[in-house]
């Protein structure tokens, strides 16, 4: 046991009138909603990156936060594992992600960075099996190290596209050994700053290359998690490739890996693309590329990816609908991409953000399920496409302009609008959240 949460036991669930900062009010893993208990429904995870790697810095300022592993060595490698598996106790959630160098230093040579991880991912797999915490997914850092500021697979260098290979196979195989139910990649530089020193066609089809690659060595290692691609429209570059969910449906389609990979849907990824969360849900439900979502919100005025937890109820509650109006998770879950303000110094700041964006989410799920088992929603909708239920209607699919054009004149159509009734819909769903 390290020091670092002194004083802080494991969070507690006391119902919706506690006012205790550090225990759970809505979220309650063993309590069976639509079938499932809230924790399988939910799937939460922590992420690494943000809540044990990141120092606190804004472009006008760096480190704040003051950690006593980030020394960066091994030994303060080994330290961080400790506290990170302490905290997921603390909290009891049941999954936790990482790049591959948020757990462990970088060495002089590819080797030596996978060697560092590696040892560390033995820790990890002793620590799983202790707790019961599982990996939600891993993915390869392929965009902090300068060697990658032009790209990975789509850097104009082959020798990065080589590197970033071998790189992304040692993440997976680690993945892999710990069981991982998924393997997620960000396209964290694969997109252009200027058009003028880029030529589009020649990095989407490396990109698609790539990925077919990862896809084959799946395969190969029968890895059994999904593959995750997170769409992004910018930052950090100005256009990234993988824009939103729709434009990397076409990307894999276009490299036939549509059956392949599906997509992992952050919130505030989706605002920046000037989508809401549900949106792009509903948009991969539709094309059968639904996979994993990270959890998290943006500021609404500063453009920018902010990752902050979620803080939203209804605007959660909407979200999680859709996700069970999908059949709701299966390898996927979701993944806290959430950090605290570069003012939380301490632990406690932690533990009660998780807390708190965990509460938004089993309350959501509570009013998503509510919403759900009610069925006014479903049912107004049915109602909306009712017409399409008739045999004529559903013929008229597998006819032709002409023939469609011929009936129009001779029953003499004339169609009448009817209400989208949207206020009405709106104010049932307020009747939940
Ligand atoms: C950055 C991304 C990143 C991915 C994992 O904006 O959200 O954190 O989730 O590489
Ligand atoms: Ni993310
Ligand atoms: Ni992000």
């Amino acid at each position: 046991m390290s020091d670092f949460f002194a004083g802080i036991g494991k969070v507690p669930f006391e119902g919706p009138e506690s006012d205790d900062p550090l225990a759970y009010r809505y979220y309650e893993p063993a309590r069976v909603v639509l079938g499932k208990t809230m924790e399988e429904q939910l799937r939460i995870a922590v992420a690494y990156w943000h809540s044990f790697a990141w120092p606190g810095g804004d472009p006008f300022g760096g480190q704040t936060f003051e950690r006593p592993w980030f020394d960066g060595g091994m030994e303060a490698a080994r330290l961080k594992a400790d506290v990170a598996f302490e905290m997921f106790s603390i909290l009891g959630t049941p999954f936790y992600t990482f790049h591959d160098r948020d757990v462990a230093p970088e060495g002089r040579s590819l080797a030596e960075s996978s060697r560092n991880v590696r040892e560390i991912a033995d820790i990890f797999a002793k620590k799983q099996e202790e707790t019961g915490v599982r990996l939600l997914w891993g993915t390869a850092n392929l965009f902090s190290n300068r060697r990658f500021m032009s790209g990975a697979a789509t850097n104009p260098d082959p020798d990065v596209f080589a590197y970033a290979a071998a790189q992304v196979k040692d993440a997976l195989d680690v993945t892999h050994r710990l069981g991982g139910a998924n393997y997620v990649l960000w396209g964290g530089r694969e997109g252009y700053e200027t058009l003028l020193n880029t030529d589009m066609k020649q990095e989407l089809d490396h990109a698609g290359r790539f990925l077919s690659m990862v896809v084959d060595y799946k395969h190969k290692i029968g890895f059994p998690g999904t593959i995750l691609i997170e769409p992004k429209p910018q930052e950090p570059t100005k256009h990234q490739y993988d824009y939103d969910v729709a434009t990397v449906f076409g990307f894999l389609q276009r490299f036939g890996l549509e059956k392949e990979v599906k997509v992992n849907i952050e919130v505030g990824h989706a605002v920046l693309a000037g989508h809401s969360f549900e949106h792009e849900i509903a948009t991969a439900a539709a094309l059968g590329i639904f996979g994993s979502v990270d959890a998290n919100r943006n500021d609404y005025q500063s453009g920018w990816d902010t990752d902050q937890f979620p803080n939203n109820a209804p605007e959660m509650a909407l979200a999680i609908y859709y996700i069970l109006k999908a059949g709701g998770l299966t390898t996927g879950g979701f993944n806290f991409d959430s950090k605290i303000r570069r003012q939380s110094l301490d632990p406690q700041d932690l533990i009660a953000a998780h807390v708190g964006g965990i509460d938004i989410c089993a309350k959501a799920l509570l009013a998503a399920a509510a919403m759900t088992e009610d069925g006014g929603l479903a049912k107004a909708l049915k109602e909306r496409y009712a017409g399409w239920e008739s045999a004529e209607a559903q013929a008229m699919l597998g006819s032709d302009l002409e023939t469609i054009a011929a009936r129009v004149d001779r029953e003499g159509l004339e169609p009448q609008p009817r209400s989208g009734r949207q206020e009405m819909l709106e104010n049932w769903v307020n009747r939940f959240v």
